[in-house]
């Protein structure tokens, strides 16, 4: 069946870009071994497969600090199997200033100690998986908690921070006063923590992250390097990609998320950076959540599907991690045939798209109910009466510190709401004898009890009130939902708590 000739591959958040058939790399390694490296001793700091910048940039300090802990031999860098594009073009420019070693050029025997950052896990060294029973002494850095190593190291040092960069970069900081970084460590270095925090903005940042990032300033990291390299620069196959998506994608809203899914086909072999695509798309169209399915094939045309996926931090309650874990079990009939992919065999385009579907019920059936105004409101509100004079109101309206307040009659249904700035303008025309019902602003936007979350979150923003009355169907005032609910739905601080409501 099609089933056996798809074969589903995972990458989520910043992706582990798919590799091309190893056969083609190793080929390429073979012909470019110098045979006059050998017969050496030395100690190797590995980054993991698919090497990015927070494994290169930890792999070279660990491999600097060890040019004094360990001195007697020297330590080389080894990326066991492929690079990422950003890593790649950086190589291209750098390679000549880094202490970087080729897989074959070293001989298990030889080596000595062997360093492993930004992993604990033997199956992400590649071909480098073997060294490790022969070393004398494994050391792993990382930075990844709550995952099972199964490597077996001497030392683990394991900090909570956002790039094992960080962890490194603090132990060369400690040996400052006889190891200078060079300007192209210190862009590393900084590049690494950059990668691995979304520049300082990912939830998994730490203060000891940015510390780090000053100190690689302060020792004369290129921010015009930064910048040139730092940034994903989408090829032309990319874009194309991208462009074909715009038009196909299909969207679906579900509890104020917005949820994307599309199949692309590259119309040949393998893609890289195809993660730089999804994240493109998801910004340029405002999804929430979005599922990139990629079909190609290889050398013998067995096609195969690669599922990237990308959250907003609005879909935090989306585990990735879990949606692409999933076996791509018995695939049943699909229904309806996506526009896209004109040159993958129907078969292919009817299967690739029903495992996008399940991956998309998956991502729908994570996503929490919201919750509705009546939940998000608070019930004891202050009000005032049309019947008030503006003094009266002035004085609650003081000493309650809020800015507007509802007008209610006596069976509390909503008049009008009050501004602060009214009563103000009132007391200093001298008419704070007037009424309230003279002053109070009667075309006031208000919700039902059952509104969910989303649409009471862009009617605040939209009113710019700061505030919205909960009324029921006979206009009886139940509540008001606030700015402050509506960030602490959000959960973006912790410190918002109850106590939070009192601000103005
Ligand atoms: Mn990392």
């Amino acid at each position: 069946m099609l089933l056996t000739m798809l074969a589903i591959t995972a990458t989520f958040y910043v992706g582990i870009p798919l590799r091309p058939p190893s056969t083609l790399r190793a080929r390429c390694v073979i012909a470019a071994t110098p045979k006059t490296e050998l017969d050496e001793a030395c100690n190797v700091v590995l980054t993991h497969t698919n090497t990015d910048f927070d494994s290169l940039a930890g792999a070279v300090a660990l491999a600097k600090l060890w040019s004094i802990e360990r001195p007697e031999v020297p330590t080389h860098v080894v990326m066991p199997r492929g690079v990422n594009p950003l890593v790649g073009r950086f190589l291209a420019y750098h390679k000549h200033l880094l202490p970087i070693r080729g897989f074959k050029t070293i001989r298990a025997v030889d080596i000595g100690a062997i360093g492993v950052v930004d992993t604990q896990s033997a199956n992400r060294l590649g071909p480098a998986a073997a060294w490790l029973e022969n070393a004398s002494h494994v050391a792993v850095y990382d930075h990844h908690s709550c995952v099972d190593g199964d490597i077996n190291p001497t030392e683990l040092h394991l900090e909570p921070v956002g790039s094992v960069t960080t962890v490194l970069v603090e132990e060369l900081q400690k040996h400052a006063h006889k190891i200078k970084l060079s300007e192209t460590e210190a862009t590393l270095f900084a590049l690494g923590i950059r990668a691995d925090t979304g520049a300082l903005s990912f939830p998994s940042t730490t203060p000891r992250d940015g510390r780090a990032l000053v100190y690689l300033m302060e020792q004369g990291a290129s921010q015009l390097a930064i910048a040139e390299f730092g940034q994903a620069r989408l090829s032309a196959v990319q874009r194309d990609l991208l462009a074909s998506a715009m038009r196909d994608v299909q969207s679906c809203e579900h509890e104020g998320l917005k949820v994307g899914t599309v199949c692309l086909d590259t119309g040949r072999g393998f893609v890289t950076g195809m993660s730089a695509v999804c994240e493109e798309l998801l910004q340029l169209l405002s999804f929430d959540a979005l599922l990139l399915g990629i079909t190609h094939r290889n050398a013998k045309q067995q096609s195969f599907l690669s599922l990237i996926g990308r959250c907003s931090p609005r879909a935090s309650a989306v585990d990735l991690n879990d949606v692409m874990g999933q076996p791509a079990v018995a695939v049943e009939e699909v229904d309806e045939l996506p526009r896209a992919l004109p040159n993958a065999p129907p078969s292919v385009v009817a299967e690739a798209r029903s495992l996008l579907n399940r991956a998309l019920e998956h991502v729908i059936s994570q996503v929490p109910e919201q919750p509705t105004a009546e939940d998000l409101m608070t019930k004891t509100v202050f009000s005032c009466s049309p019947g008030d004079t503006m003094e009266e109101a002035m004085k609650m309206m003081n000493r309650i510190a809020k800015k507007a307040v509802p007008v209610i009659d006596d069976e509390r249904k909503l008049m009008g709401m009050l501004k602060f700035s009214d009563v103000v303008k009132a007391e200093q025309a001298g008419k704070g004898q007037q009424l309230v019902k003279v002053w109070m602003r009667r075309d006031v936007v208000t919700i039902a009890p059952e509104a969910k979350f989303d649409k009471v979150e862009q009617l605040i923003i939209d009113t710019g009130s700061g505030r919205l009355p909960v009324t029921d169907e006979n206009g009886v005032l139940l509540g008001l939902v606030t700015r402050t609910d509506v960030l602490r739905q959000h959960r973006m601080y912790g410190r918002l708590g109850r106590g939070a409501r009192r601000v103005r």
